[in-house]
């Protein structure tokens, strides 16, 4: 609140785009931490479908604060914008000892869009070990369509990625990232904390695009995982040009030309 956002820059954007994820670690400062472990307990009262952002949460909440941290506020407005709509917002406990790992999973269930996104925020309040049932997410996995929860069958893929991190850690997830909740083998409860929000307004350079032009957002975007099949993961990549020509407005935005080379629609020959 009193405090200004903190904008995203190109090459986080590039790594979001890539990886489908993006972590701040322990940017939620420790009052709050502390704080929210029982807020969560206790649960997070419902918000309507489609709530806009700046009337979803009275001024003092728990959830108005964290969203006000500004490297959080700052972080929403880069991927969602100004005034995004709350989808809904879930607290994910993952009870000590609890025996299950989710399946893989997608939140969306078939979402074809190609020129938006949802975000799903992801709080952690606790520092997460590994024996905790930390989120497990497939780095890359977010544009490769899925109906929700086909992916349950594949177990551990290479590069998949179970998250340990800090306290006051915040995940930024595009919709379609295959991910899931780990078995809890440790003695305390891990409380996760999200929020899906929906644009408002076109995704198109709502970051702090002064490094746009920074040879590291062309590295970050062209990274591969070692779960990709040699020929699919071309795909991966062309559509991820795709997304980035759609996020920067640049319609000539390529990686290794795997977009232009099928571009080309020749006309019939005139005499
Ligand atoms: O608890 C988690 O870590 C993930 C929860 C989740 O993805 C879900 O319930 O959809
Ligand atoms: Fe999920």
């Amino acid at each position: 609140m009193e405090n200004k956002p903190i904008l995203l820059n190109s090459v986080q954007l590039a790594r979001f785009v890539a990886h489908g994820s993006l972590r701040l670690d322990a940017v939620v400062p420790a009052e709050l931490n502390a704080e929210a472990v029982g807020v969560l307990a206790e649960g997070v009262a419902p918000v309507a479908y489609g709530t806009p952002l700046s009337k979803a949460y009275a001024p003092d909440s728990f959830t108005a604060r964290l969203l006000a941290v500004p490297q959080v506020a700052g972080a929403v407005r880069s991927l969602v914008g100004p005034e995004p709509l709350v989808d809904h917002h879930a607290v994910h406990v993952r009870e000590p000892r609890g025996g299950e790992a989710q399946p893989l999973h997608a939140d969306a269930i078939i979402d074809v869009r190609t020129d938006a996104f949802d975000v799903q925020l992801m709080y952690y309040p606790q520092a997460v070990t590994l024996e905790m049932g930390g989120t497990l997410s497939v780095p890359g996995s977010h544009l490769r369509r899925t109906n929700e929860s086909d992916t349950g069958r594949y177990q551990n893929l290479r590069g998949q990625d179970r998250l340990v991190c800090p306290a006051g850690t915040v995940v930024f997830l595009h919709h379609g990232i295959w991910h899931g909740g780990r078995r809890n083998d440790s003695d305390a409860a891990r409380y996760m904390f999200k929020i899906r929000f929906n644009p408002t307004v076109r995704q198109r350079l709502l970051w702090d695009t002064s490094d746009l032009h920074d040879p590291c957002v062309l590295a970050e975007l062209d990274v591969t995982f070692p779960w990709y099949e040699h020929a699919v993961g071309r795909l991966e990549r062309y559509n991820r040009a795709l997304l980035w020509r759609e996020l920067t407005g640049d319609p000539d935005f390529d990686l290794d030309h795997w977009v232009t080379r099928v571009s080309n629609r020749p006309q019939e020959a005139t005499a």
